[in-house]
């Protein structure tokens, strides 16, 4: 079926609102939900909404939470978000992340005790908006089996990272799980009834499988073998321990064995290249986009460049392609 964005939105509100989520909840997962949906990022549009509402039913998410700033010194902004929403958290520490790092050259926000479902470009994006270079991380539930075992004990730990171009609408963000590929692709690919890709997972007897279920019963992959599981534990370690927040390990035990979403911490760095090449800034853009330029030329895409071309084409089109199915899954948690 067809909808346009600001049906979608009311949707989502609809439904959130139907469920006893906050005013601001309710904004902030609409926006994020939304605007991933618009570039065609599946894993993590709207179809998230029915793990929000499940994961509200397990009691495992605060609808009504407000986060709150728990420290604000030198460069550092921790906000614990009180089994809230991300994205709420998110959108109370964004904004001081930007001045911070504006004011320092560098700033790091934590966010603590947070319950996370979004795709982290979407947050990449309101940084290099900004003129800044951000790095992001979260980890999520141990699904994931590190290089040389069969034993799931990594989350699919994303990391994200932008670099602002001249044209702020398209800056260079790349932003994927350290699994091979998001949890979020396989319950898809579940959902579906379509097979996985060679090569993502295991199943419960540690052998490889592309069917969708065995993999979930089993192990997922990291990425590019002991490269992959290595990045995997930086985020566990940088994003959990560091800032005193969950590992996977201990989010897939607060889980109590229920399919909900997972709680802990995201760490986001913003640095300001103005700070760094100070009168010669412009180079940023001039040399910044002189090598990125360069990819295309040879025939390779980047990064991000499919959904900018979705974003392009669903904003001039008026609407966006769903699923019928998801649509009347989405209508039926209104009831
Ligand atoms: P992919 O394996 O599809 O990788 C995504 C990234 O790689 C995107 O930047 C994508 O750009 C780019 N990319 C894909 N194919 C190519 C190509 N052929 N050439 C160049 N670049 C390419 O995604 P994942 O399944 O790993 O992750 C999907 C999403 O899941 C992410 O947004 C991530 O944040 C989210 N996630 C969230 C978690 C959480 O705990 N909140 C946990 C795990 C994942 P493009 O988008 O333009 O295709
Ligand atoms: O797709 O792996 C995933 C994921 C976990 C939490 C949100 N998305």
């Amino acid at each position: 079926m067809q909808i346009t964005a600001s049906d979608l939105r009311q949707l989502s509100h609809d439904i959130l609102a139907a469920h006893g989520f906050s005013p601001e909840h309710q904004h902030s997962i609409t926006d994020t939900l939304v605007t991933a949906q618009i570039d065609e990022c599946h894993s993590h549009g709207v179809w998230r909404l029915l793990g929000i509402i499940d994961t509200l039913k397990h009691g495992k998410i605060d609808a009504t939470a407000s986060p709150v700033i728990t420290q604000e010194q030198g460069a550092i902004i921790s906000i614990d978000a009180k089994l809230g929403a991300a994205t709420t958290a998110l959108a109370l520490g964004l904004p001081k992340l930007i001045d911070k790092a504006k004011h320092s050259g560098i700033a790091l926000l934590a966010i603590n005790h947070c319950v996370h479902f979004s795709a982290l470009w979407v947050e990449v994006e309101q940084l290099t908006r900004a003129g800044l270079i951000a790095i992001n991380m979260t980890p999520s539930h141990a699904w994931v089996a590190p290089s040389g075992s069969r034993e799931p004990l990594l989350g699919t730990n994303p990391i994200g990272f932008g670099f602002p171009r001249r044209n702020p609408d398209e800056p260079y963000v790349f932003d994927f799980a350290t699994s091979a590929t998001a949890r979020g692709e396989i319950q898809l690919h579940d959902r579906n009834g379509t097979p996985l890709p060679e090569g993502v997972a295991i199943d419960a007897n540690g052998q490889p499988t592309t069917d969708p279920k065995a993999a979930m019963a089993g192990a997922m992959l990291t990425f590019g073998g002991h490269k992959g599981s290595a990045i995997a534990t930086m985020v566990e370690l940088l994003a959990g321990i560091a800032i005193g927040d969950m590992t996977s390990q201990e989010s897939m035990a607060f889980a109590e064995g229920t399919p909900t979403l997972p709680y802990g911490g995201e760490i986001i760095i913003a640095i300001d290249p103005a700070m760094l090449l100070g009168a010669d800034t412009d180079s940023l853009y001039t040399r910044g986009d002189a090598y990125l330029n360069q990819f295309n030329a040879a025939g390779a895409r980047l990064p991000s460049q499919r959904r900018f071309k979705a974003r392009q084409h669903n904003t001039t089109q008026g609407f966006i392609e769903l699923d019928d199915s998801l649509y009347q899954d989405l209508q039926a948690l209104l009831q």
